[in-house]
């Protein structure tokens, strides 16, 4: 059976950079905020191993800035999020988990502190911006919510720290892990962040004109040629093993923060003004019923679905989903990301996963493995 491919057109947008991953050979893209996200180059393992040992490039404009900029900036992005934003300094990146008026998640992006009256909010695949302009115009506050002409550019991999220092010099090796430096490049001001979507270590690098997009694109290259960079994406498999959600997928509106593991990036309490707060109160009250587990899966080549798989008790009772997998070729076993039921969610419990091929037993892992 040939896999089905993606029709492209005007409304899955490209990026300043969708010229470079298109002549790197990209095989797979999916669709994030609208816009096209490479997925895959030589194949899914092959670029998990090289992302590992190397250093990669990737496309990640689709992870879309909303920008909020005025004297209430610091209020309306306190509206958003549970996480206490008190202390937050300029040039901070912070994981914010946020939700909507019943505690349910809206969105999970990393928040950036560019000035006392200005915030990128850095988003996973959902439209914050209508959710923030909403709120902003509804509660009259004074700020411009805008989409800004911002492309993030992820470096990841142990090579990436020399291939962004051969870039935008050797200050780079001092900025500390979630914190951003503007820098210069032939002029042109780019936000170098130590952050990005795997556990490999590395770079996002905000490109704010996409006239200069080819030219980072290709600084990058050159300067990653002597490591073996090679053009990238969010790998399943690294993701999965790594135990970095996806927003979508692995979590819904149905989910609060807690449910979803992201308890410690929340101070509800504290966080007086989230939209939420009153909500998550409630339900941190209960405890959660369910939480993100990782599972071992004992099957090999399970074929791709779109509808999460049930996960059981061996007696048949309903034990949770499963809502990410891949075939780990380092583990080998296939590794999954699941939401599971309060009674089962200790590591080591033996469940069994209703795959597509058939009953599957599995395990429940604490993440990342
Ligand atoms: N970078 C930027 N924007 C993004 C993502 C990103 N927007 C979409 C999506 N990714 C948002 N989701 C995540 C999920 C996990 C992390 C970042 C964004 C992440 N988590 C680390 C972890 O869980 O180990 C560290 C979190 C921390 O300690 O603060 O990095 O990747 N610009």
């Amino acid at each position: 059976m040939t896999a089905p491919f993606l029709s492209i057109s005007r409304r899955t947008r490209s990026t300043p950079f969708s010229r470079r991953v298109t002549q790197a050979g990209v095989k797979a893209y999916t669709v994030y905020n609208h816009m096209l996200l490479p997925t895959v180059f030589n194949s899914l393992e092959d670029d998990y191993f090289h992302l590992r040992e190397s250093v990669q490039i990737w496309d990640v404009a689709c992870e879309r800035q909303v920008e909020v900029r005025g004297p209430d900036a610091a209020r309306l992005l306190q509206l958003l999020t549970p996480r206490d934003l008190s202390n937050m300094q300029i040039g901070q990146c912070y994981y914010t988990p946020m939700v909507d008026e019943t505690g349910g998640m809206i969105n999970d992006p990393v928040t950036l502190k560019l000035a006392d009256d200005r915030y990128w909010i850095s988003i996973a695949d959902s439209d914050l911006l209508l959710w923030v302009k909403g709120l902003s115009a509804g509660t009259r506050m004074d700020v411009a919510v805008t989409e800004p002409d911002v492309s993030p550019l992820a470096v990841q991999g142990p090579k990436a720290e020399d291939v962004v220092a051969a870039v935008f010099g050797e200050r780079v090796r001092g900025i500390k892990f979630f914190r951003f430096e503007p820098m210069l490049l032939n002029g042109q001001e780019y936000i170098v962040a130590r952050s990005g979507y795997s556990k490999q270590g590395g770079f996002e690098i905000y490109l704010q004109d996409s006239a200069f997009g080819e030219a980072l694109w290709d600084a990058i290259e050159e300067a990653g040629k002597p490591h073996g960079i090679r053009a990238g994406g969010p790998n399943l498999i690294e993701r999965i093993e790594g135990g970095l959600l996806s927003y979508g997928n692995d979590m819904t509106r149905l989910n609060t923060p807690h449910e979803c593991g992201l308890g410690k990036f929340c101070q509800t309490v504290d966080a007086i003004g989230c939209i939420g707060r009153d909500a998550l109160i409630r339900t941190i009250m209960e405890g959660p019923q369910r939480m993100i587990r990782g599972l071992k899966i004992h099957a090999k080549d399970l074929p791709f679905t779109i509808e999460p798989w049930s996960v059981l008790t061996d007696d048949g009772h309903h034990a949770g989903q499963v809502t990410s997998s891949a075939w780990s070729p380092r583990l080998e076993t296939t590794v999954a990301i699941a939401m599971i039921e309060k009674d089962y969610w200790e590591p080591g419990t033996a469940l069994v996963v209703d795959t597509p091929s058939g009953p599957r037993d599995a395990q429940v892992v604490s993440l990342p493995l």
